[in-house]
């Protein structure tokens, strides 16, 4: 475990605040230049759209942690009202919703159904926004924690970040295939920066500024089988932190829970999530979350391609701070 004085060290030399304005609400997606994402655009060659989405249903990761209910998903108008209302709407439903409803079904063949779903935002894939985790009372860039109320983010906010699409050039780093793992990597050997530098090695493939870089642990395909949302797996080291930095890299997106190993014992003495703590709020990076990378993975190791164009927009949720996103990659 690190010391509070190691985290500290490495927070101040990666901190980005000020280095785009002191207004500056994107952080590192300032990397993505109009240059960079007509470079993710050329990448285009097969024509193959790979869905790195997990559903939105009742099954979905979180049912196993109470505060981050799975969601709900309601039907507001369906058939049944359809027939009920065309039927005895006119007669006996007056002044109410249902009266308006009737209205569409009545002497016409139109019919329609909507839907609703209650989610908690961060429920299955999706982008942490910068103002998503913070500390000492400060957000990235020095926004004060109070710019987050019960009405929402009023810095930071996911809704900000649509200039950039999110769009760039993706860059698949598989760890499982790089250790041998089966499916899945078991807790408790975080992967860290030199890890990532072999695997990129490997696989013939250099990280470039604006990257988003996508890291294949297997977390996904093992929860696809097992059905259990709970269970802990290996992410990066947080001391990754500095390589995503030293990178310039755009954002960083995972197929498991957090990105990082959530183990506190290869953490920072004293703190939970160190690497969200120093990327989030010192760097201004983003996390992707939840991100299917079962097929991604397999088409990678068959075409031995780990590039593509990635295109992920969170739904523009104002001052939410995180959104669902149902990214693609495409070859
Ligand atoms: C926290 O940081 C609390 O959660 P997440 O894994 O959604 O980033």
């Amino acid at each position: 475990m690190a010391s509070m004085k190691e985290f500290r060290r490495v927070a101040d030399d990666v901190r980005n605040w000020g280095r785009w304005g002191d207004d500056d609400e994107l952080g590192t997606l300032n990397f993505i230049t109009p240059d960079k994402v007509a470079e993710a655009a050329s990448l285009v060659k097969k024509g193959t759209v790979i869905p790195l989405g997990g559903d939105f249903g009742s099954n979905g990761p979180q049912g196993a942690f109470q505060f981050r209910p799975n969601p709900t998903h309601v039907m507001t108008v369906d058939g049944g009202d359809a027939n009920t209302l065309a039927q005895y709407g006119p007669q006996w439903l007056r002044n109410s919703v249902a009266h308006q409803l009737s209205e569409f079904f009545v002497d016409n063949p139109f019919r329609f159904n909507d839907d609703m779903i209650v989610m908690p935002l961060q429920a299955a894939t999706q982008w942490d926004a910068i103002s998503h985790v913070y500390y000492e009372d400060k957000l990235y860039n020095g926004f004060p924690a109070d710019s987050v109320t019960s009405f929402g983010a009023f810095r930071l906010g996911i809704e900000k970040v649509d200039v950039k699409g999110i769009t760039s050039r993706g860059v698949l780093l598989d760890v499982v295939k790089h250790r041998g793992a089966d499916v899945f990597l078991e807790p408790g050997n975080p992967v860290t920066p030199a890890e990532l530098d072999d695997i990129a090695k490997a696989q013939g493939v250099t990280i470039t500024p604006g990257d988003i870089v996508v890291v294949h642990t297997g977390w996904w395909t093992r929860f696809l089988s097992t059905g259990d949302g709970a269970e802990p797996g290996s992410g990066l080291d947080w001391t990754c932190a500095r390589w995503l930095h030293d990178h310039d890299v755009a954002a960083v997106a995972a197929d498991n829970l957090m990105v990082e190993d959530p183990d506190p014992a290869n953490g920072v003495e004293g703190t939970f999530l160190p690497m969200h703590m120093i990327c989030l709020r010192d760097m201004g990076l983003m996390f992707g979350e939840y991100w299917d990378l079962t097929g991604l993975a397999a088409d990678c190791a068959a075409d031995g391609v780990y590039e593509f164009q990635l295109i992920a927009p969170p739904l523009k949720v104002v001052g939410a701070v995180g959104a669902p996103v149902s990214p693609i990659a495409i070859k």
